[in-house]
């Protein structure tokens, strides 16, 4: 052999060396494994189980060519946007034919004096039928400058975000957000569309499509998940008309299934400048070909959240022309957020560490640093490069302040 080609034969083999499967610094705990295990011992709960599976690609086009710059990017994103419409989150309408904000109540001294208080009403209307949801809405007084702000669409209960501050839950942590100079405000999914699969689309469906009996929509028609992310966007419409919010720092969460929306919204509305995802596993940021915990089919058995497309890929992820690593590459070059819990061996932490870390060929279009597969951070150990940031945090399936703690310091590493 020539001493060239001996040469590069010997560099390919060590660079395959180098990219063998490593277990990054975090392991799921092995109590956890069996307790899981005795509650659902038909799933897959173990690393080396999971199949080996291959991820579509990121930068090839449909006629081939691969993106190379970000010039070429928008046409791949309108392709990997189209797929996630049609097979999995379903075709969203844009804004209705009209669309108004009603403030319903305001308070500047709200907090004993450190925030104003603003609930508001959206109300829509569109060819003869209308729609309310509200929005609260804190700022902070002692920022002088308009306010970036941390939106949630909350998929518990109203208590978590009780406007008057009787009652406080970590879920939506309004005071330690004020304190840290950033405005927060939630949506209630519930009023966009109901989380039941009987009465999912009285809300904004409805407003849109009218009445419509079962098997009358297309396969791609959107639902719940859908439906509570079009309702940022209009929070989103709201904001822009605020002097006291900066539009373009606008951070959208959700926990869960809330996450899963969050990040939908985020795909589809490029105002969103950071997209967090809560604990979102399965049709959220957790890889689905891994089938780690809860699968596509498992989360199907939700019929009023994903277009009914996505049921042709129940036990069938292979054939999936996308994973949620392209989820998370429409987000980009803007600066997205996966939080992960041990406890959460359902949501698959691993699974949602790699789609983030799949996602770099394209954040690296921007020239932002990579995310290896095998740079997944010990337990309570968040890891922050540029505009992608991820923990796996100790504890179990929640939002809680440890997660809004870090959500801010990413914001602040941002934003400040
Ligand atoms: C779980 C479900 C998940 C997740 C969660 C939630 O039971 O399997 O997909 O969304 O509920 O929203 O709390």
């Amino acid at each position: 052999m020539n001493k060239q080609i001996l040469l590069f034969t010997t560099i390919i083999l060590i660079t395959i060396g180098c990219s063998a499967p490593n277990e990054g610094d975090w392991n799921a705990d092995p109590e956890i494994i069996s307790e899981r295990e005795e509650q659902r011992p038909e799933h897959l709960w173990h690393e080396n189980e999971v199949p080996s599976y291959r991820l579509p690609e990121l930068l090839q086009t449909s006629d081939g060519s691969i993106v190379r710059s970000t010039e070429e990017w928008p046409q791949k994103r309108m392709e990997t946007l189209e797929l996630f419409r049609n097979y999995m989150y379903g075709r969203r309408p844009g804004s209705p034919d009209q669309l108004t904000f009603d403030i319903v109540e305001e308070d500047e001294a709200a907090m004993e004096g450190a925030a104003t208080l603003r609930r508001i009403n959206v109300q829509s209307a569109h060819q003869g039928r209308s729609h309310q949801f509200e929005v609260i809405l804190f700022l902070p007084n002692e920022v002088s400058e308009p306010a970036p702000v941390f939106l949630l669409l909350n998929n518990r209960s109203k208590d978590n975000t009780d406007p008057t501050r009787e009652i406080k839950s970590d879920f939506w942590p309004a005071e330690q957000v004020i304190e840290r100079g950033y405005g927060i405000a939630v949506l209630q999914n519930e009023d966009l569309a109901p989380d039941n699969t009987e009465t999912h689309k009285e809300g904004v469906i409805q407003l849109f499509e009218g009445e419509t009996d079962a098997g009358e929509r297309p396969s791609d028609a959107w639902e719940a998940l859908a439906a509570w992310g079009w309702g940022a966007s209009r929070v989103m419409d709201y904001f822009e008309t605020d002097s006291r919010i900066d539009e373009s720092q606008v951070a959208v969460l959700g926990h869960s299934r809330g996450g899963k929306a969050s990040l939908w919204a985020g795909a589809e509305d490029e105002r969103f400048s950071i997209v967090i995802s809560n604990e979102s596993g399965s049709g959220g940021a957790a890889l689905s070909r891994r089938r780690f915990g809860e699968t596509v089919k498992d989360v199907n058995r939700f019929t009023h959240w994903f277009a009914e497309n996505y049921n042709t890929y129940n036990d069938n992820e292979g054939e999936l022309p996308f994973d949620q690593h392209m989820l998370i590459s429409l987000i980009a070059p803007r600066a997205v957020y996966v939080a992960s819990a041990n406890g959460d061996l359902w949501a698959d932490p691993k699974g949602e560490f790699l789609s983030l870390a799949h996602a770099s060929p394209v954040y690296e279009l921007w020239g932002h640093e990579s995310i290896a597969p095998a740079d997944m951070p010990a337990l309570n150990t968040p890891l922050m490069v540029g505009p992608r940031g991820y923990h796996v945090r100790e504890g179990n399936h929640n939002l809680t302040a440890y997660d809004w703690h870090n959500f801010m310091d990413f914001a602040d590493s941002l934003w400040r």
